[in-house]
């Protein structure tokens, strides 16, 4: 670590107050460029702690920048992992209020939930089908707190990931009874097919989104508990919404899930 204790709270508080007012920042590696990964994730754990400390609950994990469209668009190539709290959390046909955020985009992703816990490492797409529950459709709604999405991969850690809103709904499959590589989704905006994929865009098959993830927090002494909802990341560029749009995610066997922006 090469930021102190005082320093990461400062960051962490900065970050969420941007968040709580739509507000956005520069990236905060310019003040702070001989920060580590270790830092991110200690500001990303001191923001999960400031919303606890409030009374949000933790409603699931996710992986993101998992996919070859959205390491390009965002211009990284590793994957980075957050969390979503209760309040993240859209009814499936609900409203995201485009007042509270500052540049929303939607993503295409399959969504996890896990019947076991899972705890790297060593963890592998095998281990994650034999521990997983379900799967679903999902769309995560991000929203970086840096001005025009522009971060670096430390930037983004300690910003949460860009995590901000995400609604699951459809059909529960059966994880292991699938082909997660094979699974087309699509994306609408009004009406439009906007974003086409299957899984296998994610990590060659998204089940190793959760691999990954155990393992990176295997590495903390930490692991994803049972019954846990992990986003495995966008299989498509994400793409930019406003107020007015209406968003469907269809999943091939697993229905549609789908979001209005007002
Ligand atoms: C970072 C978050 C990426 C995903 O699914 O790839 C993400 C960003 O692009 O702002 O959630
Ligand atoms: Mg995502």
């Amino acid at each position: 670590m090469k930021l102190d204790a005082e320093t990461i709270a400062g960051l962490a508080e900065h970050l969420e107050t941007c968040q709580q007012q739509a507000r956005d920042t520069v990236k905060i590696t310019d003040e702070h460029p001989d920060m580590d990964w270790d830092d991110a994730y200690a500001i990303q754990a001191e923001i999960l702690r400031r919303k606890r400390a409030r009374g949000s609950r933790l409603a699931g994990l996710k992986a993101g920048l998992t996919s070859p469209a959205k390491m390009k668009q965002m211009g990284v190539t590793t994957p980075v992992f957050g969390f979503m709290t209760d309040d993240y959390a859209v009814p499936d046909g609900g409203e995201v209020r485009c007042s509270e955020l500052i540049h929303p985009k939607v993503e295409p992703e399959i969504a996890f939930v896990t019947r076991r816990p899972l705890k790297g490492p060593g963890c592998h797409v095998g281990t994650v089908l034999a521990a997983v529950d379900f799967v679903l459709p999902g769309i995560e709604v991000i929203d970086s707190r840096y001005r025009d999405f522009k971060f670096d991969l430390k930037s983004v850690i300690a910003d949460n990931t860009s995590a901000a809103r995400f609604v699951i709904g459809g059909q529960a499959g059966d994880a292991a009874g699938l082909d997660l590589r094979t699974l087309g989704v699509v994306l609408e905006k009004n009406g439009q097919v906007v974003a086409v994929g299957a899984g296998a865009a994610v990590l060659g098959h998204p089940a190793a989104a959760l691999a990954m993830l155990a393992n990176h927090l295997g590495a903390r002494d930490e692991e994803i508990p049972a019954g846990t909802l992990v986003l495995s990341g966008g299989i498509t560029e994400a793409v930019a919404v406003k107020a007015g749009d209406a968003v469907t995610l269809r999943v091939q066997g697993l229905g549609q899930t789908s979001l209005r922006f007002v």
